[in-house]
């Protein structure tokens, strides 16, 4: 039998509306950009995938097709080979240091290798799971629940959205202002309520240290059993770092970048130092992001916990990276930034193909849940997406017409890379990104 060819490759950037989210690089604009591509193989199967936004991306995207076209769905190592080869250098400069990576060419290989991975386990009859690292490992993935301060949209004149309230009470408060304790932990009862979430991630950096381990705390007595993390990506210095862990001494299941390079040591020295001196399982999607990184946090005992985001370390770099936590005793998870459903699914099959223990995966889609681009996207039900391994492909089904009204919205906003200094100027005029001072301290 004939192997399928791949005989035509569409790139869609496309976007989405998000909530006003604070974060050390400013706040969340109305949209956010993705890159999503399908891929048409001569069987009438149709691949997918889903990658950051981006102008960049989108153009290696482009330039890629002419490598991905023609070749055989079994051969697609070979294409990706092909695109590091032409297009490598140029995430030369590494991640970059905003919260968000900031590189090109990995995000591109990634989207042709998954497209690929959903057609090859569509024509195997497999999940996508199956075909990576030693394939599926579970059914039911681990998902927290990820809140995040909230300014105020009403203080700008872009278009955010206020009135999507499909979902109950979480649909009424995702949008609205949440500065304080008791905002964070309605939004968390809320997200528990509709998704069962027993994890919750705290995205930090945005007011001063004290003040987040007050909402940690606020958090801790509202939901005791909960496990809690918190991420201020690397805002404090290892002192301050060192204190607030000390703080929340006892309510934290892991703790995220609390601190990165400082005194001209670098941020896995940093980490390896606040490890040791707090013995406090730390995470990181800053500075542990490529097998370089990888084995130098291994030799300083850097991180317990690499965020191993399969957007960023490929679908199979993703689950190599949980093969090597397993063997070396570390906890494996998932970083995220805003997404749709297709990168939901891509999340979800290389979480259930991670060997051993995990931990709950981070995803935003709570943010965007009710923005589908596939007819039936994975849901959140008790803290858990259930990956079937009955699945073909990624397990999901791409709905043309909601793919084709996304981009359009990116068209007609002239939308591009993620920019999170412009809304922030609204809030406080002139704000500039100092990755050394939380976003609202100024
Ligand atoms: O969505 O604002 C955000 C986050 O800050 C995101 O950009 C980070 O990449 O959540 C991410 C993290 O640092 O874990
Ligand atoms: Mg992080």
């Amino acid at each position: 039998m004939t192997v399928p060819v791949i005989q035509k490759m569409d790139v869609y950037p496309v976007a989405g509306y998000d909530s006003m989210l604070l974060n050390l690089s400013g706040a969340h604009g109305p949209f956010f950009t993705r890159n999503v591509v399908i891929m048409h193989a001569s069987n009438g199967d149709v691949g997918v995938s889903e990658v950051p936004g981006g102008k960049k991306i989108t153009q290696v995207l482009e330039a890629s097709r002419s490598l991905v076209v023609g070749t055989p769905i079994g051969d697609y190592k070979r294409v990706l080979q092909g695109i590091k080869h032409q297009y490598g250098n140029l995430d030369q400069g590494g991640r970059g240091n905003q919260t968000f990576d900031l590189r090109t060419t990995i995000h591109a290989q990634t989207a042709v290798e998954t497209a690929f991975l959903d057609l090859l386990g569509k024509y195997l009859h497999e999940p996508v799971a199956a075909l990576l690292g030693d394939g599926q490992q579970r059914e039911d993935v681990p998902v927290l629940g990820y809140l995040f301060f909230i300014g105020d949209r009403q203080q700008t004149d872009l278009p955010y959205i206020g009135d999507d309230h499909e979902h109950g009470e979480w649909g009424e408060v995702r949008r609205e202002p949440a500065l304080t304790p008791e905002q964070i932990v309605r939004k968390a009862q809320a997200a528990y309520d509709r998704y069962g979430f027993t994890t919750f991630k705290l995205k930090g950096g945005v007011l001063s240290g004290e003040k987040e381990v007050q909402v940690m705390k606020a958090l801790h007595r509202a939901f005791p059993k909960a496990k809690l993390d918190i991420d201020p990506n690397g805002a404090w210095s290892l002192n301050e770092a060192l204190r607030y862990a000390s703080e929340m001494k006892g309510l934290l299941n892991y703790i995220e970048d609390p601190c990165g390079a400082e005194n001209g040591f670098s941020g896995r020295e940093v980490l390896a130092e606040f490890q040791r001196r707090t013995h406090i399982p730390t995470a990181t999607n800053m500075v542990d992001t490529d097998w370089r990184q990888m084995a130098s946090s291994l030799i300083l005992n850097a991180v317990s916990i690499p965020l191993a985001d399969p957007h960023f370390w490929t679908m199979q770099g993703s689950v190599e990276v949980a093969k090597v936590c397993h063997a070396f005793g570390l906890n494996w998870g998932i970083h995220s930034n805003n997404h749709f459903d297709i990168s939901l699914a891509m999340a979800a099959n290389a979480a259930a193909a991670a060997p051993g223990h995990i931990n709950a995966i981070d995803t935003h889609w709570i943010w965007q849940d009710g923005q589908e681009l596939t007819k039936h996207p994975y849901e959140i039900h008790d803290g858990q997406i259930h990956v079937d391994s009955r699945n073909e492909g990624l397990g999901i089904e791409v709905n043309m017409d909601a793919i084709t009204a996304a981009h359009q919205l990116y068209l007609e906003h002239n939308l591009g890379n993620r920019d999170d200094a412009k809304a922030m100027q609204y809030l406080i005029p002139h704000w500039q990104y100092d990755p050394k001072k939380p976003a609202l301290v100024r």
